[in-house]
């Protein structure tokens, strides 16, 4: 007998067994990950860019606009252009020549995000807590590597659907039910009659995914409102995983911009942010997360754990840094030109936004968010399932939005319009919303 069917043989474990057996049987195939086959359907953003394309190979003539993805649509900033050739040619130089860079990110960076996102903010947030990435995507993901299987998570519903999916990929959730709820998530429902602002889990939940601004509701939470979510977290052994990649559109000046801002949330959040919509890397990719040190968990006998060295661990070991030319231009943003000409951007969505809510209210559209935020969330007309609106508008606007069932359950009989485009398609947008719904209300 092989040492391989001997020690089949001997295993105690039936479900070893079952495996084994099942694995003879398919001529020992290599097992797949099955939490994959639990999602529903496809990834939200592919599925539109599907449907879109679809549409498009059908009626070639169609003037497409899309406001679905939030995707940035203006050229990258002069002093962030500036800053990236210079790193071009240093690379081509002997003498300057970079290989490999620290997988955290380099020190000018991290001196520059905790200088200009937090100090300036009073928030105590040192270098070596930032860790640079190619996305806030993939660190709300990843992050997960460092978290046990039995915590029991929150979300906001609706929600980026990236957090849902990929807990039900690491094995944390069972089946789907037929609202698209996994069984073992506690949703915690965003809708207009609590204005996008959940209450608190009434389950004791060990990890919350809150964002803010909000997507795809365009919400922002007050000091008060974040307060009571640290509280929460504080008094629960809770780890909050604070999603602020759009921090950069808050115009309300009583609006905190991180959750470091709270006193106490150092100890219990874990912050993402990205330069992909303050300043227009989502083709570039470059982003931060921030884990301070005072964040601790525990292991299954109860002894406390610091997150950070877990962190930097995974980080250090499933990741090689993100580029040196693009980090000088992520740097650049917080030059002067840099802060001066990422503003004047960040300004140019927001009025886009204001001109689709306007358009929008103008014939009788229910309307949320676009003010601290860049996307606009609407009611549906006539409680219309967002499905049916999304092709109701593709087929007769030619226009492209986001179903608000796609982000949730709760998201169902809302639709989500994106402000990233031109000037141009956006004005365009909001004659042919006229054109196709006149007035709603009489
Ligand atoms: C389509 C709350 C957009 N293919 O660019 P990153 O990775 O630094 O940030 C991604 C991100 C992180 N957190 C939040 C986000 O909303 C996003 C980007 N979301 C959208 O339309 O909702 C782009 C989606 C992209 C994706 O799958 O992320």
């Amino acid at each position: 007998m092989s040492v391989e069917a001997d020690a089949r043989h001997i295993s105690a474990d039936p479900r070893i067994l079952k495996t084994t057996l099942i694995q003879d049987q398919f001529h020992i195939m290599a097992l797949i990950n099955e939490n994959y086959l639990k999602l529903k359907a496809g990834y939200l953003f592919p599925e539109i860019g599907r449907r879109v394309s679809a549409f498009c190979q059908a009626n070639p003539d169609a003037k497409v606009i899309r406001l679905g993805i939030g995707d940035v649509t203006e050229p990258l900033p002069p002093a962030i252009i500036e800053a990236m050739h210079k790193a071009v040619d240093e690379m081509g130089s002997r003498d300057t020549f970079r290989g490999y860079g620290p997988e955290q990110g380099y020190d000018f960076l991290r001196n520059a995000i905790a200088e200009n996102d937090y100090k300036s903010r009073g928030c105590e947030i040192a270098a070596d807590e930032i860790f640079v990435s190619d996305g806030s995507k993939c660190d709300t993901g990843n992050i997960l590597d460092i978290f046990g299987l039995n915590n029991r998570v929150a979300v906001q519903d609706p929600v980026y659907p990236v957090y849902v999916d990929t807990n039900v990929m690491v094995g944390r959730t069972g089946a789907a039910n037929d609202a698209g709820r996994y069984e073992g998530l506690t949703y915690l429902p965003c809708t207009a009659e609590n204005e996008f602002n959940p209450d608190l889990p009434k389950e004791k939940v060990d990890m919350i995914y809150l964002c803010y601004p909000n997507n795809p509701t365009g919400a922002v939470a007050s000091r008060e409102t974040l307060t009571k979510w640290v509280d929460y977290a504080r008094s629960e052994g809770a780890i909050i995983l604070f999603d602020a990649a759009y921090e950069a559109f808050i115009t309300d000046p009583e609006i905190p911009h991180s959750i470091y801002e709270i006193p106490g949330a150092d100890e219990v959040a874990i912050e993402f942010r990205s330069f992909s919509k303050n300043a227009g890397f989502t083709g570039t990719r470059c982003a931060f997360t921030v884990v301070p040190k005072k964040v601790v968990g525990t292991t299954a006998d109860g002894q406390k754990q610091a997150i950070h060295p877990l962190w930097n661990r995974r980080h250090t070991t499933k990741f090689n840094g993100v580029s040196y030319i693009i980090q000088r231009g992520a740097e650049a943003v917080y030059s002067p030109a840099g802060k001066e000409q990422t503003a004047s951007l960040i300004k140019f969505y927001l009025e886009n936004a204001s001109i689709l809510r306007n358009g929008l209210e103008s014939v009788g559209f229910e309307v949320y968010g676009g003010v601290n935020a860049p996307y606009i969330w609407l009611k549906t007309p006539n409680g219309m399932p967002s499905w049916d609106f999304f092709d109701q508008l593709l087929n007769k606007a030619h226009l492209v939005g986001t179903p608000g069932s796609g982000f949730g359950a709760s998201g169902e009989g809302y639709f989500r319009l994106s402000a990233f485009n031109s000037r141009a398609n956006v004005e365009e947008a909001v004659v042919r919303i006229k054109t196709l719904f006149g007035r709603l209300i009489a």
